[in-house]
């Protein structure tokens, strides 16, 4: 399939665009003239942005997207160096950057860098303040607008340019069944419903399997663990069982030898994630020692069952496994990693599925680079349970 006839990706996963600038250069102005109303609060005071204000905002006949209007990257009100740590914190949280500017300077030669160093596409936005005589900048490709002006055709330039600079993997989600299943084949979704599953509704992996499994023309059945025996007994063969990965030594005992069994976890981990880091660091659980610091990175905020897995059931397993007590941190959501993340053992990466792939992709690369080794939860229950 090619990549434009993949489907647009859902509500969790739109592209972040972070808004940036030096103070009263006009950066909410611009969230306000993209978003065609009144969200951000504009003024002559500089640093009327505090903390990052997010807006979501549907382009259209494209796709959804969220805009992120930060504070001046030269805020120097009392607290503008805890605002000016909370705007670059969203860096690695984007999937495309507007620089604003009057005059380039050092700080946007400074931010430019940045996001080159760190690989984050980005679009020079020249606010002329009503001054269309003003020379346009030096700079080789960039946008000059007045952005105060309601200006129609300025819009669509803007609009088209975002478009074009948004990076298609960030709005274009390959299917989790790529390759592994046809039309019309069965796929078993093994869901439990138990203590720790939200009450009244499907966590997202699920209702995502089922989606993609719709949109390749196969089947999706959906079960409890203890109802896996009653559908082989059925004689129904599934291509392929999925479960959730804390039935999986329940599955394994249940399922037919010679049906290939994988967890939500794992297919999110092999579409979004590193499969290759993580099975590398797989192999660091084998040599833990008492004392050794872990690291488990939880995207989502507001699910308890992950609470569960992330805080008791996997330190369980690696203590059992290390033959004593390791002292575990757990990071959760986008909040920042610690400051010494170089001296943990081993991090253990959820499956991501509330975050975006440059999101999860972008904390990856920075517990690598710290020489930290990163596995993810399904990989590890599979092993440890
Ligand atoms: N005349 C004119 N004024 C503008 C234009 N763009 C922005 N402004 C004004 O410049 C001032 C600062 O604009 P903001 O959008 O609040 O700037 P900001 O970059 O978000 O500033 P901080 O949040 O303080 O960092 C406001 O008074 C705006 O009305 C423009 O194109 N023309
Ligand atoms: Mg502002």
């Amino acid at each position: 399939m090619a990549i434009n006839e993949l489907p647009r990706s859902g509500r969790e996963t739109k592209p972040h665009i972070g808004i940036y600038g030096r103070c009263n250069v006009g950066k909410s102005t611009l969230l306000n003239f993209i978003t065609e109303g009144d969200y951000a609060l504009v003024s002559a005071e500089p640093g009327t942005t505090g903390d990052p204000v997010r807006k979501s905002y549907e382009i259209l006949d494209f796709a959804p997207v969220i805009f992120i209007d930060t504070a001046g990257l030269d805020d120097s009100s009392p607290l503008g160096a805890r605002r000016i740590e909370k705007t670059r914190e969203t860096i690695p949280q984007i999937d495309l950057a507007l620089l604003v500017f009057r005059q380039w300077g050092a700080p946007e030669t400074a931010l430019a860098t940045h996001l080159e160093r760190d690989g984050v596409p980005f679009l020079l936005i020249h606010n002329r303040f009503d001054d269309s005589t003003q020379a346009d900048s030096l700079l080789p490709s960039h946008l000059a607008l007045n952005l105060s002006h309601n200006d129609a055709a300025a819009h669509e330039a803007l609009l088209t340019a975002i478009r074009r600079a948004l990076p298609e993997r960030s709005y274009l989600v390959p299917s989790l069944f790529e390759g592994r299943v046809e039309r019309d084949e069965v796929v078993l979704l093994v869901c439990p419903i138990d203590s720790e599953a939200p009450s009244g509704r499907m966590i997202l992996p699920q209702v995502q399997a089922i989606r993609h499994l719709l949109d390749k023309h196969a089947v999706a059945v959906v079960v409890q663990p203890e109802q896996i025996e009653s559908i082989f007994a059925r004689g129904l063969r599934p291509k392929l069982v999925v479960t959730d990965s804390q039935a999986f030594a329940q599955v394994r005992a249940t399922v037919p030898a010679g049906v290939e069994i994988t967890s939500f976890s794992i297919l999110l981990a092999q579409l979004k994630g590193d499969p290759v880091a993580y099975a590398e660091g797989l192999v660091r659980i084998d040599t833990l020692r008492p004392g050794d610091k872990i690291l488990i990175l939880e995207n989502c905020i507001h699910q308890s069952s992950c609470e569960d897995i992330g805080r008791v059931k996997i330190p369980a397993l690696l203590e059992a496994r290390a033959g004593g007590t390791l002292p575990v941190t757990v990071v959760s959501g986008l909040a920042p990693l610690p400051p010494d993340l170089a001296s943990y053992a081993l991090a253990v990466q959820c499956g991501g599925c509330m975050v975006t792939r440059s999101q999860l992709q972008n904390r990856i690369r920075v517990v690598l680079r710290a020489g930290v080794p990163i596995t993810n939860y399904g990989m590890l229950l599979n092993r440890l349970l």
